[in-house]
């Protein structure tokens, strides 16, 4: 396939391809896209700090997320409908993930069954290296949830990311105009059609993935139910605030994703990046006072588009990126080949800033990288 020299390029590619349902849906953000323009926008507000004469011949990507070995802090957000991007859908974005032994995590709404997704991936030596996790909207009729995480488990999934930032849907105001539907030959794959997880009107007039049957009564509670449900790990997505991240502490949960689901759901709230020093602050004050106890690993997305963002995340505080969009211009552009090269193009760019800011390893990227501007 066709070389190309950055994320913007896919994308460019990627969004002259699709009709304009598709096109708007993977692009928009809710009403007038204040956060989505932040979530790029504020990157630029951090600069890097070059320090010089340190030995950068041998720079690593390679670090841990959850206690498994990736070689990049660089990892798969969960994405819904992948077939309107490519007729491979899911199973590119997991061969991708294969090729690269990147982490993806796999949307609830997905266009490809989570079991057929495991076996994309069949020469895994066993289930504890499957480099998928599975996201959750928990459904107002738990019983399904409940069947949809033990056929998880079984498969092989390391663990549950629940989405905590969409109780209701965000007002996306193209899919709206647009009357955004998923095209009849597509279908939410995870669920049969008794299980009216979408109806023909949801389809039809609410935008894709409409909240209507998700379950808008959860509360922190819930961890508690999730835990007599499933023995996976439980990672909590779409934590924004200093308060939320302490109680995820205090819930236990084994991470967050700092999310504000790319900008698609409350609008005007803040950048993913402008917030995430104020919650790893917060989870490293709960780890001080509480020493003996572990404490969730915090990871982030939202408008990653360079290695240089990775850079600034990883200096305050994140563990991980976890990367939306790109990876949708990468499947459209070329299928699993165009989600590699994403892959490989943040992964290039990466390393090439770690070795112009000085460093060897992710582990020595913190606050001496980046000077910050106020970011709020
Ligand atoms: N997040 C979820 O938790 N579940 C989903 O099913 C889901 N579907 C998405 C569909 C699209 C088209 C997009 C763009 C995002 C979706 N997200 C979903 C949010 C992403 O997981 C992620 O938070 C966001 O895309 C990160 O921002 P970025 O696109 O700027 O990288």
């Amino acid at each position: 396939m066709r070389v190309y020299a950055c994320i913007d390029d896919i994308e460019k590619v990627a969004r002259s391809r699709l009709d304009a349902n598709a096109e708007n849906y993977y692009s928009s953000g809710a009403v007038d896209e204040t956060t989505l323009a932040l979530n790029r926008s504020d990157y630029g507000r951090i600069l890097l700090r070059p320090r010089v004469l340190r030995n950068v011949t041998s720079v690593t990507t390679s670090t841990t997320i959850l206690g498994r070995q990736v070689a990049s802090p660089i990892a798969i957000a969960p994405a819904a409908m992948q077939g309107l991007a490519h007729s491979d859908g899911e199973l590119g974005t997991a061969k991708a993930a294969k090729n690269t032994a990147s982490l993806m995590i796999l949307s609830t709404y997905s266009n490809t069954s989570l079991e057929d997704v495991i076996s994309a991936t069949p020469d895994l030596p066993q289930a504890s290296e499957s480099p998928f996790w599975l996201q959750l909207y928990v459904h107002q009729d738990r019983c399904i949830s409940e069947g949809l995480l033990k056929r998880a488990e079984k498969a092989g999934y390391q663990a549950l990311v629940l989405t905590v930032d969409a109780p209701v849907l965000g007002r996306r105001l193209k899919d709206l105009r647009n009357k955004f539907s998923m095209p009849p030959h597509l279908k939410l794959a995870n669920f049969d059609a008794s299980q009216g997880v979408m109806t023909a009107s949801e389809r039809n007039s609410t935008g894709a993935t409409s909240g209507a049957k998700a379950d808008a009564s959860l509360t922190w509670k819930d961890i508690d139910w999730l835990r007599s449900v499933t023995s996976m790990k439980i990672v909590l997505k779409g934590i924004m605030t200093h308060e939320d991240a302490l109680l995820a502490c205090q819930w236990k949960v084994d991470a967050i994703i700092v999310s504000n689901h790319g900008g698609r759901q409350l609008d005007t709230c803040p950048s993913t990046i402008s917030i995430l020093p104020e919650i790893t602050a917060a989870v490293k004050s709960y780890s001080h006072a509480h020493p003996t106890l572990p404490v969730p690993e915090v990871y982030m997305d939202g408008g990653i588009r360079r290695g240089t963002d990775v850079v600034k995340a990883l200096a305050l505080g994140a563990r991980a990126v976890f990367i939306g969009r790109p990876m949708l211009w990468g499947l459209v552009v070329g299928g699993h080949e165009g989600v590699e090269q994403v892959l490989q193009i943040l992964n290039d760019e990466l390393r090439n800033a770690m070795a112009l800011v000085g460093v060897q390893s992710v582990d020595e990227i913190g606050e001496g990288c980046i000077i910050r501007k106020s970011l709020l």
